[in-house]
């Protein structure tokens, strides 16, 4: 009896706040989009559709239908947003039942919830990028996630990305209690992975290739590396190269390697993500008129971030001279760009390389939004540099960059640079690069037959542009690396701190103890799926 009083309760919300939700569909007209569900512009522009259908149904006979082919730049969405005052500091679940029919291996349906605070803050994203539903049986599938004692929005639905048929039915928004885990990233232990296989053009002696490792870096620190060449008997050699700053990169040599070779390449590790805090950030700080030494290099005008230039100087000056402290010129220069994107979106002309430059007038990617915010930061005359990483729970698969600004009194301040978010936790995203400022030059962020132009050097994987070998990414179709939480961890901030202390000894010895390719293989500690440990002191026991 209590239990349906629960979901009475439930319903009562979610039939003041939702439409659509109640009944499956079972009451919209067949052939015509779904009450309350909106399909936005972009999405109909770019060909997608969103029906009541009867042709099949989890419940009923009704469900909705989000149909098209693979378009260029958009995805389908089928997506409702409520106001979430009735559900202010409550825990939610969304659920519904799902079927696809994708068209390629690259297309598949997922679920997302986000919850909007004020002047565009998020509070929560779960979008499951690990995870799309390729499915074409209905089953249920949930999301379950805080709403910020201050939010405005909750932003819901269902996309299809690439193209074929969506499904949605029987959709419920619950509230639950504290003990039903929520699904977002969050701090724990998570999983940077890379798979590949070779594309050997010729046979060749020998041939290098470098690429980022995790970075023990504020508040995240790698606690197991992985790397496995198969076959095993691949003549090969390795060495971890120090710096700049707190990045490591791994340099692989493979030898003696036939035209047309088959081989692959995996590695895997796990990283310790404890919470960040950003409570002691102080807003009121002005920008001095000296900056500390560590800061001082990411003020100058770069290829890739070019603050000199005539257009991006003068928003640079306007936002500063609005006045404020650093964290308000940061976040109103976090305003004026996702402006600039939106006004860009959908103009035509591609563009040729990623730079700060070229994103004032053309839609480009996460790496470009990162270049614009950075060289505006800097034009206010900030110190802001670049963070590549691997992204959890938001944004696109593979390497995404971020930026981090000084602020006096706290130090590098990491923001999301594509969605215009403020305080980016590493729990969203594990750091592998802390961008050096020669590594913007055209020199080397120039483009290259491994990257395009505007992408910092030594990101991403880089080898040589006319050598014989290149990798494809084999972890998910035109994927070679992501991050995936393993799993979440609770701590007092005190045994966080311990256990990160641990850890980066543990890590650094490691690192400096020149490991060494043996039978194909490089490893320092177990397997991600044999780390069983759901506490830090489980954990140390399991990691000497
Ligand atoms: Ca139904």
């Amino acid at each position: 009896m209590q239990v349906l009083a629960i979901v009475r309760s439930v319903l009562v919300i979610v039939a003041s706040a939702l439409q659509g939700f109640e009944d499956g569909f079972e009451s919209d007209p067949v052939g015509e989009p779904p009450r309350a569900w909106v399909l936005p512009k972009a999405a109909a522009d770019g060909g997608y559709r969103l029906e009541v259908t009867d042709a099949s149904a989890a419940g009923g006979q009704h469900s909705a239908r989000l149909s098209g082919a693979r378009s260029q730049s958009v995805v389908g969405i089928c997506e409702q947003s409520i106001d979430a005052q009735a559900l202010r500091a409550k825990r939610v679940r969304f659920s519904a039942a799902v079927r696809c029919e994708a068209e390629d291996a690259d297309s598949g349906a997922r679920l997302w919830l986000r919850v909007d605070r004020p002047e565009g803050q998020m509070g929560f994203l779960d979008n499951k990028p690990e995870r799309p539903i390729r499915s074409d049986q209905w089953q249920r599938y949930e999301i379950v996630g805080d709403v910020a004692d201050d939010a405005d929005r909750i932003v819901l639905g269902m996309m299809l990305i690439g193209g074929g048929i969506a499904m949605l039915d029987d959709v419920m928004l619950e509230v639950v209690d504290g003990g039903v885990s929520s699904t977002a990233p969050a701090p724990g232990l998570v999983v940077a992975e890379y798979a590949a296989t070779a594309l050997v053009r010729r046979t060749f002696q020998a041939t290098q290739f470098r690429f980022p490792l995790p970075l023990a870096y504020r508040d995240q620190t790698p606690l197991t590396f992985r790397l496995e060449l198969d076959p095993a008997g691949v003549d090969a050699s390795a060495a971890i190269v120090p710096g700049p700053g707190p990045n490591r990169v791994l340099e692989l040599e493979l030898r003696g390697m036939e035209k047309g070779a088959d081989v692959r390449l995996r590695y895997e590790s796990v990283v310790l993500v404890s919470p960040s805090s950003f409570e002691g950030l102080p807003r009121d700080a002005e920008p001095p008129a000296l900056w500390p030494e560590e800061a001082a290099p990411w003020l100058k005008a770069t290829w890739c971030c070019d603050s000199e230039n005539e257009r991006i100087r003068a928003i640079g000056s306007e936002l500063r001279a609005a006045g404020g402290g650093v964290v308000a010129i940061v976040e109103a220069v976090l305003r004026r760009s996702q402006a600039i994107f939106a006004a860009a979106e959908g103009r035509v002309g591609r563009m040729r390389n990623l730079t700060a430059v070229e994103a004032l007038d053309k839609a480009g990617s996460c790496t470009s939004c990162a270049n614009l915010v950075a060289a505006l930061v800097r034009a206010a005359g900030i110190p802001a540099r670049i963070l590549a990483g691997y992204p959890l729970g938001s944004g696109p698969l593979q390497t995404h960059y971020i930026v981090e600004a000084w602020v006096p009194g706290f130090g590098w301040y990491p923001v999301e640079s594509t969605r215009g978010q403020a305080s980016w936790p590493n729990h969203r995203q594990i750091a592998v690069s802390v961008i050096p400022i020669e590594h913007e030059s055209e020199e080397l962020a120039g483009p290259r037959s491994c990257n395009a132009g505007g992408v910092p050097y030594l990101s991403l994987t880089e080898y040589a542009s006319d050598g014989p070998l290149s990798w494809e990414g084999t972890l998910k179709p035109n994927c070679d690396h992501e991050a995936r939480m393993l799993r979440p961890l609770t701590a007092e901030p005190q045994e966080w701190q311990a256990a990160h202390e641990w850890a980066r000894q543990r890590w650094t010895k490691w690192l400096e103890s020149r490991p060494q390719i043996a039978n194909g293989k490089l490893e320092f500690g177990p397997p991600p799926d044999a780390l069983a440990a759901k506490t830090l002191a489980e954990l140390r026991l399991a990691l000497p």
